[in-house]
């Protein structure tokens, strides 16, 4: 897959060097390459920002320098007639999610163009929406300074489930949020050695090598955690992926999360009112 970067900041993207993104660019699996937006300006200030129309707090990208520097990446194709997709970060674009990522991951290229200030001149979208099927994507509900960082949170996503560049292909399909079983569900805990460490023990169950009950306890563990961390995720679960121990198990975390006991009443009594969970 090629990726190319287009930033005032290239350096910040120095961590694609390093571990699985770096190796998987050395091996040539990965073809990154950075540019300074700055280099398509033509005034000695090398300005890229200008007020908004309209007024108002910040400043605002200018198209110009953009438009040439995505023109000159999209010259660069070395299969003619190749065309980048384009993904533009910003806190009010769509959820960046797994499924998004493994969308991207099928694309042979990518462009990416992060915005620092307010955001870059709308016009610029516009223009390459069909010919890059341009995406405006958000990694959360939070504002970043500039979306160099959500760059590198997108690449690392992406990258990590190109063939190739994970040594099990296995962790890729039991990921959280990846689609299938652990669709909508969290991973649970994990352990390694010792098997007693300052007092906290391994759940016996897992050196048991009863691989089935294991499977069974790791799923009502992932169950579970997600009920408590994400209702929203748990309330999303496919009743078809769910079996009969499944609803068991999720009825229970439910009424844990709502504060109950076992066999407890639906409805309080009236009067009796519980503050609502999720
Ligand atoms: Cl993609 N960019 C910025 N600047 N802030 C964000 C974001 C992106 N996603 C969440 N917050």
């Amino acid at each position: 897959m090629r990726v190319d970067i287009i930033s005032i900041f290239p350096e910040y993207f120095a961590p694609l060097d390093v571990s699985l993104i770096g190796k998987a660019r050395s091996r040539g699996i990965l073809d990154i390459r950075l540019h300074q937006l700055r280099d398509w300006t033509h005034d000695v200030h090398r300005t890229v920002d200008d007020t908004p129309y309209g007024g108002g707090p910040g400043m605002v990208m200018k198209p110009e320098p953009w438009a040439e520097a995505i023109d000159a990446v999209i010259a660069s194709a070395e299969t003619e007639g190749a065309m980048p997709r384009l993904v533009v970060p910003t806190p009010s674009g769509r959820p960046f999610t797994q499924k998004v990522a493994l969308e991207y991951a099928r694309e042979p290229w990518l462009l990416f163009a992060p915005a620092r200030y307010e955001g870059i001149d709308a016009r610029v979208v516009e223009e390459y929406r069909e010919r890059l099927r341009a995406d405006e994507v958000s990694i959360g509900d939070y504002v970043l300074a500039g979306g160099e960082a959500a760059v590198l949170v997108i690449v690392e996503a992406v990258a990590r489930l190109l063939p190739g560049v994970l040594g099990n292909a296995c962790s890729v399909a039991d990921d959280s949020f990846a689609p299938g079983a652990m669709e909508n569900l969290l991973e649970g805990p994990v352990y390694t050695k010792p098997p007693v460490w300052r007092g906290h023990e391994v759940p016996p169950i897992l050196l048991s090598g009863h691989h089935a009950a294991i499977a069974r306890w790791r799923r009502d563990q992932a169950l579970r955690r997600t009920v408590e961390r994400r209702p929203d995720l748990a309330a999303r679960l496919d009743p078809d992926t769910l079996d009969r121990r499944d609803r068991e198990v999720l009825e229970e975390a439910w009424r844990a999360v709502r504060g109950e006991r076992a066999g407890e009443e639906e409805e309080p009594p009236a009067g009796e009112e519980r503050p609502d969970v999720a």
